[in-house]
This record gives C-alpha cells, sequence and structure tokens, in this order.
C-alpha cells in the first residue's frame, strides 16, 4: 500500500494545494486517477489490489464491469487475468443498430461487480448499476481504489450495493504523512474539508415525522440529470431548461380568462421552467388559446403542465385525456394522475401520451391540510412510478420521496409568507421545498398572481428558489 501511495504521489494522481471544483467550492486536495493509464505496472498493480480486495470481501461475480471511462482499463486487465467475462457500460447509446447500453454477453439474474477509480457520492456507481439492474442483473458490489469517505459508501448501501475500497482518504494521508510528502496542517485541513462537504443527508419530511435520508438526485445538478441514461425525454428536456434558465420556478397560472393566461405567460415566460394550467377553470376556452399558449412557451422555452388530477380507470382517462372538448394531450407536455385507481390509470393515459412523447406525475402527496395521501399511499405511488419509467417523468409531493435522480419532484404550496389560505392549502418556503426537502421544482400561484407587480414578485421567487438549490448543492457537493 505504501508505494502504491507513494507512486499515486510521484505521477500526481492526488495534489494537495487550492483547486477550483465543478462546483464553484474550493478544495484543498484534488485526485485524477486518470494519469494512471499511461503507467503498465501501475495499472497491473492497482487491478490486482482490486481483484484481491473483492475476494478478500469473498465477493462472488460472473461478470465485472467498469464505470467508463478510468475503471474500463482496470476492469479489462482484471477480466483477463482471471478469466471472468466483463461488460462494457456504454455512456451514451448507439444512434444506430441495436441502441444497447451494455455491451457483452449479458445473462439476466447473474450477478455482476462494478469496478470503479473513486467514489465521492457514490452517483457514478449508482449509475452504472441502474443501466445493468434494467438489463436484468444483479448488482449487489462494488470494489473502488479510493474512497473519499465523504458519503458515497452510505449511500450505495441504502441502494444495496456494498462497497468495498483498496484504499481510504484517511489511510492515504495518513502513508503521505509518515512518508514526509504531507505536512499535519495540509493533512488537518484536508481532513476538515472532507467532513465538512460530505453528501449531507437531507431531512425527509414525511407526514410529519423527519428520518435522515442519504439520497442520491440532492447533490446532483439538474444539468447532470439531464444526460442520466434511463431518463424520460420530457425529464431531461425539464433539467435542461432548468439548468439553462436557472429556474426551478413552475408558475400555478390559476387565471379563468384565456388572454389573462397568454399574457400572464409572456411576460412571466423567461423566469419559469413549467407553466401549470387547469384547462377546466377557463371562461372562455377555445383551440386556439392553446396554440398560441404553445408559441409562447417554445418562444420563452417552458413545458406546459396541465394539472388534470386523472382519476378514473384506464379506459375513461384515455378519452380525457385525448379527446373531450380540450384534447389536455395535444397541447401540454405532462399531466399528473392520482393513484388511486391502481395501474390501470397510468396504462390508459400511456396509450394516448407515449405517442405522442408525452409524460406523467403521479400524485404521491398533496398540500392541503388532512390530506390523505400519505404513509403507504405515498409508497404506493413510487412504486408504480418505477414500474411505468417509460410515461411516468416524477411526482407531485411535498419533498423528494423517491430519493431517484430520475424522477423529478414537483410541490405545490409555496409562498414567501408560510402558513395556510382560508381553504386549507398550506405554505412552505422555497428555502425548505428546495433545500431542506430536497424537492426540485416549486409551483407557486397566489404568491405570484396576488402581488402588485407579477413579474417582479416571479423574479423574487425566481431567485429564492435557484440559491436555495445553489445552497443544497453546496452543501451536498464535494
Ligand atoms: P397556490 O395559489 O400557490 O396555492 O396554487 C397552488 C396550485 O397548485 C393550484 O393550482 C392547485 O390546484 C395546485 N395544487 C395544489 O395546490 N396542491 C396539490 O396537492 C396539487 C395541486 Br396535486
Amino acid at each position: 500500500m505504501e508505494s502504491l501511495v507513494s507512486e499515486l504521489y510521484a505521477i500526481q494522481a492526488v495534489k494537495f494545494g487550492n483547486f477550483l471544483l465543478k462546483s464553484g467550492i474550493s478544495s484543498p486536495v484534488y485526485f485524477d486517477l486518470r494519469v494512471i493509464v499511461s503507467r503498465p505496472a501501475l495499472m497491473n498493480q492497482v487491478s490486482d489490489l482490486l481483484w484481491q480486495t473483492a475476494n478478500n470481501a469473498g465477493i462472488q461475480c460472473s461478470s465485472v464491469c467498469g464505470v467508463p471511462y478510468t475503471a474500463l482499463p482496470l476492469a479489462t486487465i482484471i477480466c483477463s487475468s482471471s478469466g471472468i467475462p466483463m461488460l462494457i457500460r456504454r455512456k451514451e447509446a448507439k444512434g444506430y443498430g441495436t441502441k444497447r447500453m451494455v455491451e457483452g454477453t449479458i445473462i439476466p439474474g447473474e450477478t455482476c461487480l462494478i469496478i470503479e477509480d473513486v467514489v465521492t457520492s457514490g452517483s457514478s456507481v449508482l449509475e452504472t448499476a441502474q443501466v445493468l439492474r434494467k438489463e436484468g442483473l444483479k448488482v449487489t458490489d462494488a470494489v473502488v481504489l479510493l474512497d473519499r469517505e465523504q458519503g458515497g459508501k452510505a449511500l450505495l448501501e441504502k441502494e444495496g450495493i456494498h462497497l468495498q475500497s483498496v484504499l481510504s482518504l484517511s489511510r492515504l494521508l495518513e502513508i503521505l504523512c509518515n512518508q514526509g510528502k504531507l505536512d499535519f496542517d495540509m493533512a488537518e485541513k484536508v481532513k476538515t474539508f472532507i467532513k465538512t462537504n460530505t453528501c449531507a443527508p437531507v431531512n425527509e419530511v414525511i407526514n410529519g415525522s423527519t428520518k435522515q435520508l442519504q439520497q442520491s438526485n440532492v447533490k446532483i445538478s439538474y444539468g447532470a440529470r439531464a444526460e442520466l441514461p434511463v431518463i424520460h425525454p420530457i425529464a431531461a428536456q425539464l433539467f435542461k431548461i432548468m439548468e439553462k434558465k436557472q429556474t426551478n420556478l413552475c408558475l400555478a397560472a390559476d387565471v379563468t380568462n384565456s388572454k389573462e393566461l397568454l399574457h400572464l405567460a409572456d411576460s412571466l415566460g423567461s423566469e419559469i421552467c413549467v407553466l401549470k394550467t387547469h384547462v377546466d377553470i377557463l371562461n372562455d376556452f377555445n383551440a386556439d388559446v392553446f396554440k398560441e399558449l404553445r408559441a409562447i412557451a417554445n418562444k420563452h422555452e417552458f413545458l406546459i403542465f396541465e394539472d388534470r388530477k386523472f382519476a378514473d380507470i384506464g379506459n375513461t382517462v384515455k378519452h380525457q385525456y385525448g379527446g373531450g372538448v380540450y384534447k389536455i394531450a395535444l397541447w401540454s407536455d405532462f399531466v399528473n394522475a392520482h393513484v388511486v385507481p391502481g395501474p390501470g390509470v397510468v396504462k390508459g393515459l400511456k396509450e394516448v401520451g407515449q405517442p405522442l412523447k408525452r409524460g406523467c406525475l403521479l400524485i404521491a402527496e398533496m398540500s392541503s391540510e388532512g390530506s390523505l395521501a400519505t404513509g403507504d399511499y405515498t409508497k404506493a405511488a413510487v412504486k408504480l412510478a418505477e414500474e411505468h419509467t417509460d410515461f411516468v417523468i416524477g411526482f407531485i409531493s411535498s419533498s423528494n420521496i423517491s430519493g431517484r435522480s430520475e424522477f423529478i419532484h414537483m410541490t405545490p404550496g409555496v409562498q414567501m409568507q408560510i402558513g395556510e389560505d382560508n381553504l386549507g392549502q398550506k405554505y412552505l418556503s422555497p428555502e425548505e421545498v428546495i433545500n431542506r426537502r430536497a424537492s426540485d421544482v416549486m409551483i407557486v400561484g397566489r404568491g405570484i398572481l396576488s402581488a402588485k407587480d407579477c413579474v417582479e414578485a416571479a423574479r423574487v421567487y425566481k431567485k429564492a428558489g435557484w440559491e436555495a438549490y445553489l445552497n443544497r448543492l453546496m452543501t451536498a457537493k464535494n
């Protein structure tokens, strides 16, 4: 181990000083394990150690997969010397031919071991595990060269993956100090940095009871989530818009007049990522209004969400969604549905929405006082979503209830002035919803619509929502 650490230090795979990370935070330590690919002897040594670590832990596997890219050649060496078949996870599906995400012979039910060079939050290992699991493989273990001890192990454990490491950051610091390559002060500085930049557990608040939860999607930026391999196109589009326009604000455009709706959409369009409608509260609905609304949505780059709350059997919701006077499926990017009827409601909506490349949110919780959507009901909504990821893009919920990066969580009942209205609507602040409860999009209606200057109010909410999101990333990211 001493010689390995010494070599890593010599080739600058680990550096100490002051480094500006992608997240904007400056770090006293920096790892770049990619440099080892130019050192064949070191590659062999690292691969041996990874495989020994797997064997010492008694891991049994039928195949090995390296997280792209640095761990790919490490997995190759391991497979070549151990005789175990390798699988390659593609980062992007091929644009032609088979569109496979995993190359190699996949035997569903068999166990695949993941190899990685360095783990911080565990999100890269988790992403690879999700792709392999989607192919029917079992993923129960991962082996990493260096564990930065920033919460990755706990996160992966929660997802059913035991993480073994050849080396931990504390052991690395200890060895470098003993070898006289690192002074005590710098080692302490790194330890403090790691402690204060651990992927912080977020308080998950469900039904009033708060429990600590390490969430994978809390620390990943909206932009990075848009690139996830298993993401629905509508969710990806929304995350991209949010990142580009720096907004997680959805306007609940609860007005009863079409002209007013179009005026709102045009004047607030640049501040929002989603405009939420209730088409059946319009006094003067006609199809042209929604053609115009679509044009405004394209101009300002926001999505349209019809808050229809479908709640009937599959056959009925099919007609309600695609037909009638409103023809909701034609102009809305996504809708929402109650899970009361069971899977049939999702299947019915999917028949209409999927050919049009639409998405759907499931109502897992509601913002109103005394809501019955709690506990097992909420859990059942998450399970239903997981079974229909080709159409369901996320949830209406009061917090991040799924912990999965590919799902969007949207939360209504948001105002700067927390409290209640006179009909049981409960309000939380943007900071509470986006930072503490780790939801992704805040839905604001009267907080903006009742203001004297709606545009100014929308700007204030947009800024507050984005700051809450940055706070969440800062406390969670390395
Ligand atoms: P408000 O004016 O910010 O209270 O408007 C909230 C909007 O979100 C309104 O259109 C509701 O119909 C919608 N909503 C909600 O308030 N709570 C829920 O649980 C769901 C939707 Br689902």
